[in-house]
């Protein structure tokens, strides 16, 4: 299968190159959650949201009058293809990720696509062949990287200081599924893709497993459940999974294990990553961005962002003094400050790309193979052109 176009949320075209200004001016697509965190996170860092556009009309002009944004859009690739747009955010339905990302690409445009990058890894594929060949800086925003705790852990594994790495456990779980009752489009394997939980947070942990570990998951063995095979008013069957546990191997010699939800009652947002090595175990909890915890055999501790030792890619995201909480919001801002860095010729380090895109998409494939075979599944490696 290949990336469809569209000329609208609904249609398809071609489209045309644009040559690509100096500043950051911004073309935000989608009105949600994600739409609102990406405008301020542009704005926060000194760009410009020159247009938006949603679903419809009204919902494009209601956020445009919230957010003080004057020009709104209906068809996304009005907006898309303006001369003064340098960067695209997709912030839409996932099944729109794909074939927005490429029409951005085709008009010149940078992208920070909202993950999943694709629902198959055929097509996350395709993006990231699209995004090199265009020489556009193109941007998956596994944004937890950004708290200046996970650099932290990310500098501490690459020094040694936890010695050789052994294991790796932990997870991600929410509540806001928990009703059956309850229901979005992510559901809808049509609009979000075929894997729900996974896709939508167990991506972001083994993205931080990974982004911290340097190592890579070479096997898993998941498995996935629902707590109810009807979700919403109308009782619609659902085909995606609430739940999912799995063990895992990596490259580096780490086993461990993860459980993913969207149903535990009281759990908000809680990403927990723990890794032992041969030295030390370090814990980092998105929930409690502000510290590290750090365990040795002779001394064990919380390590706060004010530490004097702290790695300088942590301290360069320090934004305000400790006491003076830092959060969710602040790395969307250091995402985009890092993604202006890139299209103003730099080379940021830890930026999510395309390529980290296509690697979720590809361990999502993974899960669900195996959980469907009840087996081990091998997870091919992925290029990053
Ligand atoms: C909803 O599950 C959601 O907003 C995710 O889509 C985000 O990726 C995550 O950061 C918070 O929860």
């Amino acid at each position: 299968m290949s990336v469809r176009k569209v000329t609208s949320l609904g249609e398809a075209t071609d489209s045309a190159v644009a040559a690509v200004p100096e500043t950051y001016r911004a073309a935000v697509v989608g009105t949600g959650f994600m739409g609102r965190t990406h405008t301020h996170a542009v704005r926060a860092t000194g760009g410009e949201v020159v247009g938006v556009a949603g679903s419809s009309a009204d919902k494009a002009a209601s956020f445009g009058a919230a957010h003080g944004i004057g020009r709104t859009h209906a068809d996304p690739l009005e907006l898309i293809r303006r001369d003064d747009v340098d960067v695209v955010h997709v912030c839409t339905p996932n099944h729109l990720h794909a074939p927005l990302s490429l029409a951005a690409l085709e008009a010149g445009k940078h992208v920070v696509c909202e993950k999943p990058l694709a629902t198959e890894s055929s097509i996350a594929r395709e993006l990231v062949t699209a995004a090199h060949e265009s020489g556009r800086v193109a941007v998956v925003p596994f944004v937890y990287r950004f708290h200046p705790m996970a650099r932290e852990a990310r500098a501490r594994v690459a020094a040694g200081s936890v010695g050789r790495l052994t294991l790796a456990h932990g997870g991600y779980l929410q509540d806001w599924l928990l009703d059956p009752a309850d229901d979005n489009w992510r559901v809808d394997p049509v609009l979000g893709g075929p894997t729900r939980a996974f896709g939508d947070i167990g991506s972001h942990w083994c993205d931080m497993l990974e982004f911290v570990t340097g190592d890579r998951i070479t096997a898993v063995s998941a498995q996935t459940s629902r707590i109810s095979e009807t979700r919403g008013a109308g009782s619609r069957p659902v085909t995606t999974e609430d739940l999912v546990a799995f063990q895992f191997s990596t490259a580096g010699g780490m086993v461990g294990t993860s459980v993913i939800s969207q149903v535990s009652p009281g759990r908000k947002n809680q990403l927990v990553l723990e890794v032992s090595g041969t030295e030390g175990s370090l814990v980092f909890d998105q929930e409690r961005p502000e510290t590290l915890w750090a365990g040795g055999r002779e001394r064990t501790g919380i390590v706060s962002r004010d530490d004097p030792g702290l790695s300088p890619d942590a301290a360069r995201l320090v934004k305000v003094p400790v006491g003076h909480p830092q959060g969710y919001q602040d790395c969307f801002n250091a995402l985009v400050a890092d993604t202006g860095a890139a299209v103003a010729g730099g080379s940021p380090d830890g930026l999510p790309v395309f390529a980290d895109g296509l690697r979720t998409a590809v361990l999502a494939e993974a899960v669900l193979e195996s959980a469907r075979a009840r087996g081990w599944v091998d997870v091919p490696g992925v290029e990053d052109p």
